[in-house]
């Protein structure tokens, strides 16, 4: 073999990365390297366990609710853990929001950043074996260090984050993340416990033929706009993809172009997913890769935060397709 193919870099690791971008902030002291290393270690824990679905006593629902309502899977409830705990130990984050629970979680340490995390969303399908996600911003608390958290420190707009990312558990796992200059993908190289830069500077493509909705709910929509908008998709030859699973639907849009739709409907009149656990930390990602997220009405990241478990209709992706979605509303 000749000396090229066994000599080959394994390339950039997330942490070097991570290192390397530090060095572009002069006064960076290096707490967001290192919360970031914090999440990423998390998700390998959380991966180790996921890859394990099926074989030990960690599927299946504990007989509880989250917040919102969900049935909290067993490993909504290892992830979340799993996350808290790392975060809580790297000592930069003062502390957490999660999906998973009530209120936020005041780590009473010194921390200048606080998270708002999703730890495992779209666990229904982990018994049926389809890829999952953990989604997670990080924002600069408003409270001085050192003092008790506040709602208010978690009450805050998306334009605010310092950065965002997602974790998808798929055929591989891959770490996305922004610290509000561009994007770059992560593919974890499970023989090396290494997280690997894969996709350097991810691009949403600004057009796209795939439109991501669940279409059993169309009569539900309150709003007549989606439906004329998917016709128009269809007569355009448009595809159909619905994972059913956050992440992996919004991960496949980045790579192929296309766009994600969650209207309001009668069941969830305010829309389905969570403003602070998974649209802004999405809306931040798709926008700095090029592509457009917006409510309907306003982008996402603009929406001022009522409630920690606020909810909100979502169009994400391509920007012509956002766009064309935005331009049928107005065709009242
Ligand atoms: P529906 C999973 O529960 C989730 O929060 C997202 O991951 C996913 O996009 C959405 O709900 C699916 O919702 O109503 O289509 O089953």
């Amino acid at each position: 073999m000749e000396r090229s193919r066994i000599a080959l870099p394994i390339g950039i690791t997330l942490d070097r990365f991570i290192k390397s971008k530090q060095d572009e902030y002069p006064n960076a002291a290096g707490e967001l390297s290192q919360l970031l290393r914090d999440i990423a270690l998390a998700s390998k824990v959380v991966n180790r366990e996921i890859n394990k679905a099926g074989l030990v006593d960690i599927m299946g629902y504990i007989g509880q609710q989250n917040e919102a309502g969900d049935e909290q899977q067993k490993l909504d409830v290892l992830a979340h853990i799993r996350f808290s705990r790392a975060l809580s130990k790297g000592g930069e984050a003062a502390g957490i929001i999660s999906e998973e629970t009530e209120t936020f979680t005041d780590f009473k340490n010194k921390g200048k950043y606080v998270v708002a995390i999703d730890p495992l969303d779209g666990s229904s399908n982990i018994d049926v074996n389809v890829s999952i996600g953990t989604i997670f911003s990080i924002y600069k608390r408003k409270t001085k260090p050192g003092t008790k958290l506040t709602k208010k420190d978690f009450l805050q707009k998306g334009t605010e984050q310092v950065a965002a990312g997602y974790v998808l558990y798929g055929s591989s796992t891959m770490l996305v993340y922004t610290t509000g200059k561009g994007v770059n993908g992560f593919t974890y190289e499970t023989t090396l416990g290494e997280y690997v830069l894969s996709h350097p500077q991810m691009k949403c493509p600004s057009d796209g033929k795939i439109y991501s909705i669940n279409e059993a709910g169309l009569q539900q929509y309150s709003d007549p706009t989606i439906e004329r908008y998917l016709t128009q998709c269809k007569k355009d030859g448009f595809t159909a993809r619905y994972i059913g699973s956050l992440v992996a639907d919004i991960h496949r849009n980045m790579i192929k172009g296309g766009i994600f739709l969650y209207p309001a409907t009668s069941k969830y009149p305010k829309g389905k997913l969570r403003l602070l656990f998974e649209c802004n930390a999405l809306a931040l990602i798709v926008e700095q890769a090029g592509g457009l997220a917006t409510n309907g009405s306003k982008r996402i990241l603009e929406m001022e935060p009522t409630g920690l478990h606020q909810t909100t209709p979502m169009y994400i992706g391509s920007k012509q397709l956002v766009k064309s979605l935005l331009g049928q509303s107005k065709k009242k």
